[in-house]
């Protein structure tokens, strides 16, 4: 049975839960205004994203990103029926990060954990059944408000967010999630059926992650947190031990993506939302804010600091709707909130965990975080709302992976001309996430015996070293790669001053 609502969530359960415990400190905060972005902004994306996109304006309030469109079977939306609800896929190009990451990928990949903290996850659900992690046919997570290993949902909230990350692809069913295969849920209530959290909420927060981090996650979502008024709250004082807990998580590998709150308040020195204040403080703790997809300004609700917010994902369509996704009895529904932000995050992290696990790279949670900011467009007119501006992109992610990964040389040897007997250098740069190289220079195609470090030095420049450099490096896989020649030649004094 599918059933088709359309409403506006503003406030996720976990916030609500807190607003009433801390008090509601929105009241007398400005609003924030945004307009959209200038053709500009779709023209500095970072670090050649413009390979992917290409920026065409014919006004501010024209602009459209022109992506290659999908196909094979990722572009069948046909196959998940309500697929062409989800407009974010399209905004954030998913597909076609599908396409590449599950392109010869084996039946029997060991899949990518996503821990959802929340109201539990519905694990019957026709669209998650097949996506929930499981031992000897027994759900692996945990209800603490039961006590038992059955965190069924009861709110939909956590149904929501789990159909997010990985509602199964290509199943004649619903939706697709941002990460639709060989990714797993790992489910983990710590909300009572009020909407409050069991117990205290950073004692029961801390226990949940510790739980995620004990049964082998790979990414935790927390579409959730507490607001806290600061001039009336010492908020580290209460949310501290979860910030040590946090980052246990991170030591342990594990990817943890927060939501930044729904009170439509400037994070700062007067009032915090937690555990998503931690997200600035620790490299591998991602924050996520919610802009609106589909006019590209911050969604009407969300919480927003050019400090404390680190990424921004959809939270709404088309000034506040929402996003469709799985709910309760089988159903579907359109919610909006940085909770459903959030999971956009995680799906997107988790889809690269596949790749990287696909590839036998490994990366710290530190260089996650970084590859998702690295390839994240900066939109100006959402600076002052989110670190740079930052919009997640699931292709780009893919792509800058790619490029920054398998290319392996980020900057190739440089052209030189020396006088005679001076010293001269040539070297390339190689990304961060290759190790254990072995480089090899030539000149005019001819080995040079000695030359086998990152960097040429030519000393005492003489007319025998003039030539074509290239430098070949051999990759831990064994994989060769060359890089572009550099001339060095002799510098010609032209007798001008
Ligand atoms: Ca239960
Ligand atoms: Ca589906
Ligand atoms: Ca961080």
């Amino acid at each position: 049975m599918i059933k088709r609502s359309s409403r506006l969530l503003t406030l996720s359960l976990g916030f609500l839960a807190l607003s009433v415990l801390y008090g509601n400190c929105a009241q007398n905060m400005d609003t924030v205004t945004t307009s959209r972005p200038s053709a500009q902004d779709l023209l500095c994306d970072v670090n050649g994203n413009q390979k992917v996109m290409q920026a065409s304006a014919v006004s501010d309030s024209d602009i459209s990103i022109q992506l290659t469109p999908a196909d094979g079977d990722w572009a069948d939306t046909g196959s998940d029926d309500m697929r062409e609800d989800q407009i974010y896929h399209d905004v954030l190009a998913t597909e076609q990060a599908h396409q590449i990451v599950y392109n010869d990928i084996d039946s029997d990949f060991e899949p990518v954990v996503v821990a959802v903290i929340d109201s539990g996850v519905d694990f019957n659900h026709p669209d998650l059944a097949n996506q929930i992690l499981r031992r000897n046919g027994q759900v692996v997570g945990y209800d603490f408000n039961d006590g038992d290993n059955q965190p069924m949902d009861f709110g939909g909230h956590g149904t929501h967010v789990a159909g997010l990350i990985a509602a199964e692809g290509h199943n004649g069913e619903g939706i697709r999630g941002g990460a639709p295969e060989h990714v797993e849920i790992m489910p983990i209530s710590v909300f009572n059926p009020a909407g409050g959290f069991v117990g205290g909420a950073a004692n029961t927060l801390g226990q949940a992650v510790q739980f995620a981090v004990d049964n082998g996650a790979d990414v935790i979502n927390m579409s959730l947190g507490a607001t806290v008024n600061l001039q009336r709250t010492d908020g580290d004082a209460v949310f501290g031990g979860l910030r040590a807990v946090l980052q246990n998580a991170v030591n342990n590998g594990i990817v943890v993506v927060v939501a930044a709150g729904n009170d439509n308040l400037e994070l700062n020195d007067n009032v915090m939302t937690y555990p998503a204040k931690y997200g600035s403080e620790i490299d591998g703790v991602i924050t996520v804010g919610a802009y609106d997809a589909t006019v590209r300004s911050i969604s009407p609700f969300s919480n927003f600091s050019p400090q404390y917010v680190e990424v921004q994902a959809p939270g709404s369509m088309e000034s506040g709707q929402g996003l469709v996704s799985t709910h309760l009895n089988n159903s579907y529904e359109f919610l909006a909130g940085t909770s459903m932000a959030t999971p956009l995050v995680s799906g997107m992290v988790a889809l690269a965990k596949v790749y990287l696990k696909k590839n036998g790279i490994n990366l710290t949670p530190a260089q996650i975080e970084k590859l998702v900011k690295d390839s994240s467009l900066r939109y100006q007119s959402l600076s002052s709302l989110a670190q740079e501006g930052r919009v997640i992109n699931y292709r780009a992610m893919i792509d800058h992976l790619r490029r920054v990964y398998e290319s392996g040389i980020i900057q190739h040897p440089r052209d030189i001309a020396l006088s005679y007997g001076q010293t001269g250098r040539l070297a390339v740069q190689m990304n961060e996430f290759t190790s254990h190289l072995k480089f090899q220079w030539y000149r005019d195609g001819q080995i040079l015996p000695e030359a086998d470090d990152i960097e040429l030095v030519i000393r005492k420049f003489s007319v025998d070293d003039i030539g074509r450099y290239h430098v070949v490096v051999e990759l831990e896989s064994g994989e060769k790669v060359e890089s572009l020649p550099a001339m060095v030649s002799l510098f010609v004094d032209d007798g001008c001053p």
